[in-house]
């Protein structure tokens, strides 16, 4: 079998193209030491630290994840290769965390041993059951290298850590149909408990380039019946990865339980679209008695919908963290450098910080911030309030580490100002941003901020907002990344980009931007829109990396308050 192309959430994407110390290309294979593995240590080889990220998660080498929380302990679960250098033997790697940030790594938790799956141990997701009991379903491959629905219960529910799991012989719970397209059946998500005492999840799948979320239901977690009908589906958008189906209240910033049904809640789902390698949601009702979820009609409901992030994010996961009542979002950012930049680098893919998600005010879109505990990791504060940025303008953000920052800045609007007509045929906010780069003078914006940017910035990542007039209410662009990343030429250095639903009858737009050395996570608009860039500068290194304030809009803008800190790194792995 050839992977021509990831197939897993999340952690199985890290691994492609690896290529093992030896130059040796990497291939699909498995090894058969591994399939009775005990134990193995994550171990670090041939790690170029330079632009490893400081407080972003990332194992020795590579991963993937199902998060949860149980007795105290937040347990992330990942794809992990532990040889750490050629494609194969994917492992349900494991870490555990009371702050989210902070990680400590187990050993692995599932990994290939029976029929079921011999051939692979692909994502999946953990539930907690009444009695304060997990479980993980995940996908197998097994003999016939068939994805196959497995069930993995902790063998002793008195350790908190769930070190060791155990898979009953009555595995696998789920197989496709003879009808199905074995090749395209994965990614169980966490279960749901209805009314009428049935559990029930979405597995992805495709039948043609018909994109399906299947609906199965059981009694008992054991005996699984697939409805007649899928939950929903989506013509020409092919295969469904990792879907995610939750509730999200109408009231306020609160998580709820995924079971949470009621008259104050709508629903998410979200799907990772193997097309186009981007994370879509839609918001919507769900409708138990029928079994099927409809999106409203506003949520576009294919690829040119809502994206909880406009950059380098795919395969994403939400769990209910019934510790502080919040939804939380962990997405996967693969790197996008060189093939050679990744053998060089011995290490690939990192997690975006965990995000709380909660629905608007509207209804419309969810919003996404930082977990407070990033909090922790800020040191060096400064603070700066009223600073003018005319046309042209470029300051220089001192006192942190600009390669490792949080920086949270917020722009004052004057009174009056002129703006860039909207064409409406603008409807790409990507191509947009590749159009209307930092370096293309507008009316009210560009302004932001220069990341990870070099002494006389020849390299820059630029985050920056511009705002165009319409008939109605002016359309914001937000963008980041872009060409001048770095000097690299021959990398992957797109210009994302995302509209943002602000509201500027205040006079103020708000960003917040994560630095870590080879990644910007961007908040616009407190949230509403967010991008995350994967980016290899050169010259903006370490110490050699500098951030400013930029203005290259006519209209002057000002900076109400910046408040800035340095991050420190903090236990990863
Ligand atoms: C089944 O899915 C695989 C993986 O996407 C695809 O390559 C194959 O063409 C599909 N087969 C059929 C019969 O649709
Ligand atoms: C991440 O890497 C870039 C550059 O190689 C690709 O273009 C993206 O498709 C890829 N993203 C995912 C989710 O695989
Ligand atoms: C591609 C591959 O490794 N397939 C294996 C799947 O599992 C069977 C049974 O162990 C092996 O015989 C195949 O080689």
């Amino acid at each position: 079998m050839e992977i021509s192309k990831p197939l897993l959430c999340l952690v199985l994407f890290l691994c492609l193209n690896f290529i093992d110390n030896n130059g040796v290309e990497a291939s699909h294979i498995i090894s058969p030491e591994y399939q009775t593995l005990k134990t193995t240590t994550l171990k670090t080889t041939n790690v170029d630290q330079k632009l490893r990220t400081g407080y972003h998660f990332q194992p020795p080498s590579h991963w993937i994840n199902a998060p949860m929380y149980y007795k105290g302990f937040y347990h992330l679960f990942y794809q992990y290769n532990p040889y750490g250098s050629i494609w194969g033997n994917i492992v349900w790697a494991h870490s555990y965390s009371t702050d989210l940030i902070n990680w400590i790594p187990l050993e692995p938790a599932i990994f290939p041993s029976k029929p079921f799956d011999i051939n692979g141990t692909w994502s999946g997701s953990a539930t907690i059951l009444p009695g304060n009991k997990p479980v993980i379903l995940y996908t197998g491959l097994d003999t016939k290298f068939r994805q196959v629905q497995n069930i993995a219960f902790p063998k002793n529910l008195f350790d908190p850590l769930l070190r060791e799991w155990i898979k009953p012989d009555y595995n696998p719970v789920i197989d496709p149909t003879k009808t199905m397209n074995a090749s395209a059946f994965r990614d169980p998500t966490t279960a749901w408990y209805g009314k009428d005492g049935h559990w029930r999840i979405l597995i992805g799948h495709k039948r043609d380039t018909r994109g399906i979320a299947e609906l199965y239901k059981s009694r008992d977690f054991k005996t699984w019946t697939r409805s007649k009908h899928p939950l929903h589906s989506g013509a020409n958008t092919g295969m469904w990865e990792c879907p995610d189906f939750f509730p999200v209240s109408l009231k306020g910033k609160n998580g709820l339980d995924t079971s949470v049904m009621g008259n104050n809640i709508k629903h998410v789902l979200k799907v990772s679209l193997d097309l186009t390698r981007f994370d879509y949601y839609t918001v919507g009702h769900y409708f138990p008695q029928k079994d099927r979820y409809i999106p409203d009609p506003m949520s576009v409901d294919n690829s040119k919908g809502l994206r909880f992030d406009y950059g380098n994010f795919y395969a994403s996961k939400t769990f209910f963290d019934y510790k502080k009542s919040r939804r939380i979002l962990l997405g996967w950012a693969n790197e996008s450098d060189t093939q050679m930049d990744d053998i060089k680098k011995g290490w690939a893919g990192i997690q975006t910080i965990p995000r709380m998600l909660w629905l608007d005010t509207d209804g419309k879109q969810v919003v996404q911030w930082p977990i407070e505990e990033l909090k922790t990791l800020r040191e060096h504060p400064i603070y700066l309030s009223n600073v003018p940025l005319a046309e042209g303008a470029k300051v220089e953000i001192q006192g942190i580490t600009s390669a490792q920052a949080d920086v949270e800045v917020t722009f004052e609007l004057p009174k009056s100002y002129d703006m860039e007509p909207f064409d409406p045929t603008w409807v790409d906010a990507e191509q947009l941003c590749g159009k209307k780069d930092a370096s293309v003078k507008g009316a009210l914006g560009p302004f932001g901020l220069l990341a990870l940017a070099s002494e006389n910035t020849q390299e820059y990542t630029a985050i920056f907002f511009r705002v165009f007039k319409t008939a109605k209410k002016p359309v914001v662009l937000m963008c980041s990344g872009g060409k001048r990343s770095s000097l690299k030429t021959d990398l992957y250095k797109p210009s994302y980009g995302g509209f943002v639903d602000a509201d500027l009858s205040s006079g103020t737009i708000s960003l917040r931007s994560l630095i870590d050395n080879s990644v910007v996570e961007s908040f616009g608009a407190g949230g509403k829109t967010v991008i995350t860039s994967r980016v290899y500068p050169t010259l903006a290194m370490g110490s050699k990396a500098h951030l400013y304030l930029f203005n290259n809009g006519e209209v002057p803008v000002t900076v109400k308050k910046l408040d800035a800190w340095s991050m420190r790194k903090p236990r990863l792995n």
